[in-house]
């Protein structure tokens, strides 16, 4: 189960969070709060690592803004870096403990106001290949197992006023020159993009998993990437979790996961903690087929509701997600003992096995003996039983 689940935590949602949001300030119970923004830092290296250990979490994830404030200038965030990575870097010898992926976050600075790679003003392009050129840097230092590209502002409001090829080359640009600086400096981890579909942007260049993939295609980057696939902005983008993973599976692109849960009924990314066992299984069922996560993970990318402000929240929520994973997990161990979805699927397709469809898999059929079959054929469909499916997978479930 260990191996099968390899859980991180995310060191935004849980070290910086403070349950603010539009309409209410502040109410998190935290007790790593020091006298100057670098204390703070150093206590939050402290408590992250306390808290994995405690929980057994051996992975973490993290933007460069999350482990160290950021200073005047480039230069100055870049050493306020350096003296946290040194101190986490002292840890991860201590513990054992990794780091699962790390990213530099290009949206929050108001200088993203108008994108990063995407942005029409270069000198933010340029800022950001700086952040990025620091991130893999740490990525290296660290011995990250991959390196993480969530393009927060990359997209559009209103294409009125966008360029929207021009931009899309300029974010391939930045990946090219990624790619390039990593093979410069030895740094050996996967490369991830993560899609979501809106939020902050109207319309995100990375809409889903099939829109990244075509894009990662046509700049000639497939090769370089996999994805880092949300459960929540699968939803956004009107799919199931399971249906992202299950395309980005096709094309040999499953990199690592995202997970959470949203809420239905709401429009916005919510990042709650997974506790929906029917979604876990189905998502745990299309890594098991993807023979795993290689390199990846699952990162609970996560916040406890508002309302549940203590700090031991923190642990009670992994807890919830761990645990539903590890019920998951089982679940999907009896369905693959049964060959479940096996039977479903060989009795579907059973027509290609033999006859006309063999012919058609192999490439032996063509449009003319094609037609001269369909001249003297009757069709006879089956039917789905799809509710009965529906209720013997309640059975494994519960
Ligand atoms: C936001 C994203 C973000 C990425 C990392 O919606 O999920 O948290 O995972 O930048
Ligand atoms: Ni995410
Ligand atoms: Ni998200």
């Amino acid at each position: 189960m260990k191996e099968h689940l390899p859980f991180a935590a995310a060191y935004w949602h849980t070290m910086t969070q403070t349950g603010s949001d539009q309409f209410g300030s502040d109410v998190n119970i935290r007790n790593w709060f020091g006298k100057t923004p670098m204390d703070t830092a150093k206590n939050r290296v402290e408590a992250i690592f306390e808290f994995l250990s405690k929980l057994g979490v051996e992975y973490f994830c993290f933007h460069d803004v999350d482990i160290a404030p950021q200073g005047a200038n480039l230069r100055e965030s870049n050493k306020n870096i350096d003296d946290i990575v040194a101190i986490i870097k002292a840890k991860i010898k201590e513990t054992g403990i990794k780091v699962l992926w790390n990213t530099a976050n290009m949206f929050s600075h108001p200088r993203y106001v108008h994108g990063a790679a995407s942005s029409c003003n270069a000198d933010v392009f340029a800022y950001a290949a700086a952040q990025v050129k620091k991130g893999l840097e740490v990525g290296k230092e660290l011995d990250a197992r991959n390196y993480v590209f969530w393009g927060g502002r990359e997209g559009y409001e209103s294409l009125l006023n966008t360029d929207l090829k021009f931009e899309q080359d300029n974010m391939a640009r930045l990946f090219h020159m990624a790619i390039d600086y990593a093979k410069e400096i030895n740094f050996t981890g996967q490369f991830l993009i993560e899609p979501k579909p809106k939020e902050p942007t109207t319309h995100q260049y990375d809409f889903d998993a099939a829109t990244t993939i075509a894009f990662l295609m046509n700049y000639g980057l497939k090769e370089h990437f996999k994805l880092n696939l949300e459960a929540n902005h699968a939803t956004l983008a009107g799919h199931t979790f399971d249906h992202e993973l299950n395309v980005a599976r096709c094309y040999n692109m499953l990199g690592s996961i995202d997970a959470n849960q949203g809420n239905w009924l709401l429009g916005w990314d919510t990042d709650e903690f997974p506790t929906d066992l029917y979604a876990v299984t189905f998502a745990l069922y299309q890594i098991v087929e993807n023979g795993g996560l290689g390199k990846g993970g699952i990162n609970f990318d996560a916040k406890v509701r508002r309302g549940s402000f203590e700090q031991n929240d923190l642990i009670l929520a992994h807890i919830a997600g761990m645990d539903t994973f590890a019920r998951s997990l089982k679940i999907v161990e009896k369905l693959k003992k049964d060959k479940f979805f096996e039977t479903i699927l060989e009795k579907r397709y059973a027509s290609y096995k033999t006859g006309i469809g063999a012919e058609i898999v192999s490439g032996k059929a063509n449009l003319e003996t094609l037609e001269k079959y369909a001249f003297d054929n009757t069709i006879n469909n089956k039917s789905d039983h799809l509710e009965e499916v529906k209720a013997k997978l309640n059975d494994y479930i519960f």
